[in-house]
């Protein structure tokens, strides 16, 4: 047994001892390899970081990463003095502010959880969600977009009956939706990933498990019901050993789709991210930084993201035939040209996704790229393909939206930060909230369209010929607008 004071005699560069849940370990060797650097580290030298670390890594990443020798072994936690944490008053009136927050009743669409989220969330953790790159153009072309298409409903087709529920690569799904990955959702709950597997596998939908959960993958498909289909997000990993091991593991546990994230080979700038900080602006912290020399302003997902392999090319996909028997799908695909090379590269899909606004701005929307991916694949076999799934995600919030990527001829739609925002906001309830919200918006929307099913949805139900026009008047998106947060500019030091 350690005692705390052993532990607080490494706290230096030379020496770094850290505490994880109630273990110690020596991270010495490994704070240069620390995806995430090695300034936050060195914040929690000799002491004790387990609050840091619980939201952003699963349980096991630190006795997966260290070697054996390095586990130092339990920590007597009655020498450790808990560091009386001062709630700073904004901290308080965020406190008051959950406990009243609407009631569940009273949230009447994927809008409202987004508006919750923002107040309940912290400062750091809506910062991330929420932010997109550079000027965020993007991002909000991609609620845009669905305005720019119009319906063409047909009448009189007794709609007594309406069906919306599909299958998505072969595994049932009660709504032509998924769940999109979005990382580390232990920032926004307590229970992160595990909101969403819980309340998927109540209702059969799908979710994608990303490849940066706060919750481990196995807890994830530990929390899933024994017949529930989960598709995995994978970032390629410049070690294409643990890439390999990962993918396999996935298979084995019983994932049913691979969606391999094709739009990030750098991590966007995402300036409300980076202007929160990753390290607090306590004055430990800035002598730690001052000397590791890594950049402080990188903002939460910059700092964790340089495992990802920017080499990753087409030559790759072979590889990945190779090791894997489950659907290949490349999320992040734009262009008709990049859509005829997945298809012959002999991939089962594509996401037709610009990740939410958060990589290339003014990239164009999901929505709009379908027009000419359609007409691109048209070309080279049937449209729509059943052998080649066609997915759009992006600014995804009324099933109304879902309604017009399917009339286009997408197979399916993801939503990442919708359900993101439903458990931040409520947990699982707050999803199972969103399922039946998007069920009660597909029934009616099919009935006033005249659509019975899904196959029924045909390109003549809408119109779309605005869509790839970018100038002209789109309607106020006064929900949405009144939620999304405009950036800001460089602040002047409190006086
Ligand atoms: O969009 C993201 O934030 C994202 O995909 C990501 C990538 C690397 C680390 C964390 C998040």
């Amino acid at each position: 047994m350690l005692s705390a004071q052993t532990i607080s005699e490494h706290a230096s560069r030379d020496s770094c001892w850290i505490i994880v849940h109630g273990k110690a370990y020596d991270v010495t060797e490994f704070l240069d390899e620390h995806p995430g650097g090695s300034k936050i580290i060195l914040t929690y030298a000799g002491k004790d970081a387990t609050e840091a670390y619980e939201p952003i890594h699963p349980p096991d990443a630190i006795i997966d990463n260290l070697s054996v020798e390095k586990h130092l072994g339990d920590v007597d936690l009655s020498t450790v003095t808990k560091v009386a944490k001062m709630i700073s008053e904004p901290e308080k009136q965020r406190q008051a502010l959950i406990v009243n927050r609407p009631p569940l009743d009273e949230i009447l669409n994927l809008h409202d959880f987004e508006a919750v989220a923002k107040i309940v969330l912290p400062d750091k953790a809506w910062a991330y969600y929420s932010s997109a790159s550079d000027d965020e153009i993007t991002i909000r072309e991609n609620r845009a977009a669905y305005q720019r298409v119009w319906f063409r409903p047909r009448i009189l087709r007794d709609v007594t009956a309406v069906d919306w529920s599909t299958t998505i690569l072969g595994q049932k799904s009660s709504l032509p939706v998924y769940i999109s990955a979005t990382a580390l959702g232990k920032l926004g709950h307590p229970d992160g990933e595990l909101n969403l597997t819980r309340a998927a596998g109540k209702h059969g939908v799908i979710q994608m498990i990303p490849t940066l959960a706060s919750c481990s993958f196995d807890e994830i498909v530990d929390a899933a019901q024994p017949n529930q289909s989960l598709f995995l997000q994978l970032y390629v990993s410049r070690d294409r050993s643990i890439t390999k091991r990962y993918v396999q593991h996935a298979e084995k546990r019983g994932v049913k789709g691979l969606f391999i994230t094709v739009d990030a080979p750098q991590l966007g700038r995402r300036e409300k991210d980076m202007r929160t900080k990753f390290v607090g602006d306590d004055a430990e912290a800035k002598v730690q930084e001052n000397m590791s020399g890594v950049k402080k302003d990188e903002g939460v997902a910059r700092a964790i993201s340089s495992f990802i392999d920017p080499s990753l090319s087409w030559k790759d996909i072979q590889w990945f035939r190779s090791i894997t028997k489950m659907p290949i799908i490349l999320k992040g695909v734009s262009t008709p040209e990049d859509a005829i090379l997945a298809l012959e590269a002999g991939v089962q899909g594509i996401v037709l996704s610009n990740h939410g606004g958060r990589q290339l701005d003014t990239s164009r929307s999901g929505l709009e790229n379908l027009i000419d991916i359609a007409a691109g694949l048209k070309t080279r076999g049937p449209w729509p393909n059943p052998d080649f799934s066609v997915f759009v995600d992006g600014g995804v919030r009324r099933a109304s939206d879902v309604l017009k990527a399917l009339a286009l001829g997408a197979s399916a739609v993801g939503i990442g930060r919708g359900f993101l925002y439903a458990f931040c906001s409520y947990g699982e309830a707050g999803v199972e909230k969103a399922f039946k919200i998007l069920g009660d918006e597909f029934e009616m929307n099919m009935r006033l369209l005249g659509a019975r099913n899904l196959k029924e949805l045909v390109p003549e139900m809408v119109d779309a010929s605005a869509l790839q026009a970018h100038v002209g008047a789109t309607p106020k998106d006064n929900l949405f607008d009144s939620t999304y947060q405009p950036l800001r500019l460089a602040e002047f030091k409190a006086a």
